[in-house]
């Protein structure tokens, strides 16, 4: 379905050693396994705004991911900064208390996908097109494309002690996590579902929940290692909690658009790698 000049050709058993297909038949979507696996799917999304899949990776494909990450860290990105929970700039014209004011501390060290080698498990199922038909199908979409970014398509994320990931709405309408490896504490994935709409921005009930007014409506996303998580980002507010103790918490985002062409501003890019993506031509 998809393919882009930095992808190597996806055949069906690239990475069959990766997902467990006897439990998540992505290899067959037409078969009565793979639709009521979508079905099940697309239901637990529409119901929760979150769908996840406990044990979609096989083990010994993580414990490999975790030694690709451990050995990328030093050559990750370290960002920490300050932003609003829309990724804007704070709104001068409000007052102090609104949410358009506030600001949150995001840190935590980025690991781009072009570091990433071509044959790390993951990265071999990100890249087959099983994989993006399959979230396509969940997503009722007839077209869905991997990102086209060299950096940010599917890279990996290390939180070490310190580090967060402060409240925000994703700009994406969605987006795919795959958890590696979780901290001794902290680190947690806590969400309110459906705080905001296309509709209503609901500054007061964002407001409640940014100044601990509000906690009944927090969630925490279960995500042990193995786990490929489905979450509507652009309506439920949500922040990674602060790490604590030795071990980083290490994940994946895997990023995907309905244009083939998707790629992070140079601005981002900066920010999150500390360079800019290669110009499409210079590839
Ligand atoms: O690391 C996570 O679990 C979520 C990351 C996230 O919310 C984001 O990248 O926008
Ligand atoms: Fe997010």
């Amino acid at each position: 379905m998809t393919s882009s000049a930095h992808s190597a050709p996806a055949t069906a058993a690239g990475y069959a050693d990766v997902v467990d297909l006897e439990t998540y038949p992505i290899d067959d979507l037409d078969g009565p396994e793979g639709r009521a696996l979508v079905e099940s799917c697309r239901s637990q999304l529409e119901e929760t705004g979150v769908c996840t899949l406990p044990g979609f990776v096989r083990d010994e494909a993580i414990t490999e991911m975790i030694r690709i990450a451990e050995d990328l860290i030093p050559r990750a990105w370290r960002s920490d900064q300050r932003h609003t929970i829309y990724f804007e700039p704070v709104d001068a014209e409000v007052d102090p208390g609104h949410p358009r004011a506030h600001t949150v501390r995001s840190a935590k060290d980025g690991i781009a996908y072009d570091l990433i080698p071509a044959d790390a498990p993951v990265r071999r199922m990100y890249e087959s097109d099983d994989l993006t038909r399959f979230i396509a199908a969940v997503l009722g979409k007839t077209v869905l494309y991997r990102s086209a970014d060299p950096l940010d398509a599917m890279q990996i994320t290390a939180f070490h002690e310190g580090q967060e990931l402060g409240w925000h709405f994703d700009n994406s309408e969605f987006s795919m996590t795959l958890m590696y490896q979780q901290p001794e504490a902290g680190g947690e994935f806590v969400y309110v579902p459906r705080l905001r709409s296309a509709e209503e921005e609901n500054y007061e009930g964002v407001r409640r929940v940014l100044h601990e007014e509000d906690t009944a409506s927090l969630r925490t996303l279960p995500s042990a290692p193995g786990t490929l998580a489905f979450f509507r980002g652009q309506h439920a507010l949500h922040r990674v909690t602060e790490v604590q103790g030795e071990t980083p918490r290490l994940n994946t985002v895997l990023t995907y658009g309905e244009r083939p062409d998707m790629r992070l501003r140079d601005l981002t890019s900066e920010l999150f790698y500390g360079r800019r993506s290669p110009a499409p031509d210079a590839r």
